[in-house]
């Protein structure tokens, strides 16, 4: 198991609301924090990926899951 003490600061961070999810915006936000140069289509398509159980927002083992896999 990973050290992801990091990767979980940077989750709450960006949940703006601290609702214990990603939505859509703060995702926006998340993505643009890390550079990366991604078209507002590109996100959403994005987001629907790590979004695996397609409930709107990223909950943080999605998260973990997206970024341990790229
Ligand atoms: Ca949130
Ligand atoms: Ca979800």
């Amino acid at each position: 198991m990973p050290d992801n003490s990091e990767l979980r600061e940077n989750f709450d961070y960006f949940d703006s609301d601290n609702n214990g999810a990603i939505d859509k915006d703060e995702f926006a936000n998340l993505l643009d924090a890390l550079g990366a140069d991604m078209s507002a289509e590109e996100v959403v398509i994005g987001f629907e990926v790590i979004d695996t159980n397609g409930n709107g927002r990223i909950e943080f083992d999605e998260f973990l899951n997206w970024w341990t896999s790229r």
